[in-house]
């Protein structure tokens, strides 16, 4: 199969990508005429050809639960911890596969192929964890799933924590996680990723910890995972979610901080359509946005991407799968709407979660990779968010994976 006629990032004219089998096996440069296709060409249409988006951050356990067996009534981070652990009474292995697999096709459909997945592993049964880990092989054809044991519940304020981890961990978790703001005290915040971390560098396992996900600028954990991370010589493998307190630490803080998240090398996720949600709620006027500095974290040259977090659950009741409208909402809340950050804004649910998931040479348009990729609807970066584009095309494995037919318009006055 070949797809011609696509645009490349970054890249002038237009290309023909060779794909034989399962890889790519070559990208012809064509000028900037486009080629008439034979038959079995994907024609890209003089329109972008990308590697496929990322959900570097969902939790597939509760999604499509909200209001089961309660509604989240004050839109806290916090009540829906509460709503979660009535919900969490009632799931089955079976109720979790099935809303886990739902919620998977709903990416697929918007040109998704790589998912990380927070599992809570709060419950003595480990009931979502061993569902998932099913989940995560029928699902391969698909997506390649990343399952990370995420503590909702805390390390060390639930009854055996250390040991659920552990043993998530050895089921076969691939990344582990934490909840330090969420822990009775701040010692135990701090100790609790010392633990974590020691279990990562032990296992090999890589790091996603919600961190400072509250308006407390107070909650200062970011720094504690930034420098366990730098003597341990983990950067790359270690990322901090939401991270929202920063959005209110003043500025001589942020400024020492800075210094040390670069010297760390670690990833950063922000849920921008989930945090515009569940923060700035005690506030009242005025009231904080609640986000961690994206358009900062950027410019200082660090690695910084979207997620979704969640799709209908005690804590977000909206969610389609489109990582696209996350990308939108997160330019306008981070104010990233100047015309650099739209030239490359793309690189925030492709490239730059890629970066954070550790994908390496599983990923990207080039020669011997598998070949993996997404026709898009519009030329370039701007045009695709100013239109509300899609992903017309996935390609998986060298095989259609996915195709979208855009909606059709008539005028007839
Ligand atoms: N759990 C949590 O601690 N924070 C979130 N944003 C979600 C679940 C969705
Ligand atoms: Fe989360």
């Amino acid at each position: 199969m070949n797809i011609i006629n696509a645009r490349l990032r970054g890249k002038p004219g237009l290309y023909r990508i060779e794909v034989q089998g399962q890889r790519i096996a070559a990208i012809v440069a064509q000028g900037d005429g486009a080629a008439p296709g034979a038959p079995g060409d994907l024609d890209a249409q003089q329109n972008l050809v990308v590697p496929p988006f990322v959900e570097p951050h969902i939790h597939l356990d509760a999604t499509l639960t909200a209001g089961e067996p309660n509604w989240n009534m004050s839109g806290t981070l916090f009540e829906g911890i509460e709503r979660w652990a009535e919900r969490k009474q009632l799931t089955t292995h079976e109720d979790i596969k099935a809303r886990a697999t739902k919620t998977i096709g709903m990416l697929v459909d918007h040109g998704i192929q790589h998912v990380r997945t927070h599992v809570d592993v709060t419950d003595p049964s480990l009931t979502a964890l061993k569902a998932m880990v099913e989940v995560r092989e029928q699902v391969r054809d698909w997506v390649d799933v990343q399952i990370v044991a995420f503590p909702q519940e805390g390390i060390e304020s639930f009854a055996n924590g250390r040991a659920l981890m552990t043993e998530a961990v050895a089921m076969g978790a691939d990344v582990v996680g934490g909840i330090p703001h969420f822990e009775n005290t701040r010692d135990q915040g701090v100790s609790s990723i010392k633990f974590l971390m020691d279990l990562a560098e032990r296992t090999g396992c890589l790091v996603d910890v919600h961190c400072d996900e509250t308006d407390d600028p107070q909650s200062r954990f970011l720094e504690v995972l930034a420098e366990e991370t730098r003597v341990r010589g983990m950067g790359a493998r270690v990322t901090a979610s939401h991270t929202v307190a920063m959005g209110s630490y003043d500025n001589a803080y942020c400024y020492k901080l800075f210094r040390l998240l670069k010297m760390s090398g670690i990833n950063f996720v922000s849920c921008p359509t989930e945090s515009i949600h569940l923060q700035g709620r005690y506030d009242g006027y005025p009231k904080r946005r609640g986000l961690t500095r994206v358009a900062e974290i950027d410019r200082a040259g660090m690695n910084v991407c979207f997620g979704q977090d969640s799709i209908v659950d005690p804590w977000y009741p909206l969610g389609n799968g489109n990582i696209l409208r996350i990308l939108e909402a997160g330019l306008h809340i981070c104010h990233m709407l100047g015309y650099e950050d739209l030239q490359r804004c793309l690189d925030l649910i492709t490239d730059n979660s890629a970066r954070t998931l550790n994908l390496g040479e599983r990923y990207g348009i080039e020669v011997g990779r598998p070949a993996n990729l997404l026709l898009l609807s519009a030329p370039d970066d701007y045009e695709m968010v100013r239109s509300q584009g899609h992903a017309l095309v996935s390609v998986r494995n060298g095989q259609v994976l996915m195709r979208r037919t855009p909606a059709h318009v008539e005028r007839l006055g």
